[in-house]
């Protein structure tokens, strides 16, 4: 492995990745992003100098940006971020997440095989597991569950993964799939829970809470998501799924209590609203395969994390004041107005 195209570095987990990257390798990284909403180029004001990283601007559907990227910076290794990564934005409309996350995928594919690439990885999630009973805490998503999606944005990631499989048995090309629970940590954009409700309890303003509240998440620090991609690059077998995960489960609303409780506001913010539709009411991840077969283990635990995540908004509260104006303004109104 040299040079090693991140698409969607721009994002949360990309951008994340790439810094852990540089500080733990001596490989090229080119961040190839087409700058969404979700993109943000200030997440990696800090290395945009270093010597090993080139940002590219692009769109993983159109074929000549992925050819000219891949040939042109000699590429070997792909590792796929790029995604419309939001659930409620994909109940308000699917389209685009078919487009990014399973056509752009189909491209991506395609034109890294052509290319000779020797590594593909591509970066799933957990929901395409569906959603696990509440009262069976035994049991958690292993890499044989069945994919039961149940949201557009979980079907289109789950549609990218079949696709991945498929390249893999037909063409043997070498194809790595890693399924990560809930991440969090600095730069995640303010519409995902753990930053919505940190902005929203420093400002004073009324915490959304969905339904009653008890849906479980298994939360992962963003970092530990990332050590966890670079052990599967390094010593993963192709054709294999990785799932990723803390264990680590929380009810969304303890953790909006804990949010509340370290910034010093009380729980009156609360407000409980309309539930997302066809919610996944737990998310639970059986990650023993990665631990056993590549050694990995979540290094943060969970009131580190968070406590180091609260600074990381406290003290960066530019950056998410202004990822929270503009186009953010129209879409709140359209998610918001609706459940409140
Ligand atoms: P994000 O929304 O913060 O970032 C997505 C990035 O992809 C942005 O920089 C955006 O500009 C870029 N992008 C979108 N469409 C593109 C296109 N057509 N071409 C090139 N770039 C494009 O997302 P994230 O939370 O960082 O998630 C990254 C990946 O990890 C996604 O594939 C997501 O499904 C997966 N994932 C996320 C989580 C989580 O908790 N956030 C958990 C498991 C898996
Ligand atoms: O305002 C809110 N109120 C609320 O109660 C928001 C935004 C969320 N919630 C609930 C819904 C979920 O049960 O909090 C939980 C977490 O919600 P999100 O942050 O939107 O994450 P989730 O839907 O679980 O999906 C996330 O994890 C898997 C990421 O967004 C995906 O990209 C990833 O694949």
């Amino acid at each position: 492995m040299k040079n090693i195209l991140v698409t969607g570095g721009a994002g949360f987990i990309g951008s994340n990745f790439i810094k852990f990257a540089l500080q733990n390798s001596d490989y090229n990284i080119i961040n190839f992003d087409k700058l969404t909403y979700a993109g943000n180029l200030e997440n990696l004001s800090d290395i945009s100098g270093d010597k090993h990283y080139t940002f590219v601007r692009g769109d993983i559907c159109e074929k000549e940006d992925v050819v000219k990227v891949i040939t042109g910076k000699k590429i070997d290794t792909v590792v796929n971020f790029a995604a419309e990564s939001h659930v409620d934005r994909s109940i308000l409309g699917s389209r685009e997440f078919v487009h990014t996350n399973v056509m752009g995928t189909q491209n991506l594919l395609d034109i890294s095989m052509k290319s000779d690439v020797s590594k593909y990885l591509q970066v799933s999630t957990d929901e395409v597991y569906g959603s696990l009973p509440e009262d069976m805490k035994e049991i958690k998503f292993t890499e044989s569950t069945p994919i039961t999606t149940n949201s557009p944005y979980s079907a289109s990631k789950a549609s990218a993964d079949l696709l991945c499989n498929a390249y893999y048995h037909t063409h043997k090309f070498p194809v790595l799939i890693t399924r990560c629970s809930n991440n969090y940590g600095p730069y995640q954009f303010p519409e995902k829970l753990i930053p919505l409700m940190i902005a929203k309890a420093t400002d004073g303003e009324k915490l959304p809470v969905y339904g009653d509240g008890k849906n479980v998440r298994d939360w992962l620090y963003v970092e530990d998501h990332c050590s966890a991609i670079f052990e599967v690059l390094h010593k993963g077998n192709a054709g294999e799924v990785y799932n990723i995960g803390g264990n680590n489960e929380w009810y969304n609303i303890d953790i909006v209590k804990l949010i509340l409780k370290l910034l010093g506001k009380t729980e009156e913010q609360i407000t409980y609203v309309k539930d997302r539709p066809g919610h996944d009411r737990r998310y639970a991840i059986d990650s023993s395969k990665i631990q056993k077969e590549l050694g990995w283990t979540p290094k943060h635990k969970f009131d580190e994390g968070i406590s180091k995540t609260i600074g990381w908004y406290k003290k960066n509260e530019s950056w998410w004041r202004k990822v929270m104006s503009g186009e953010y303004l129209n879409y709140y109104e359209k998610n918001y107005s609706t459940k409140l």
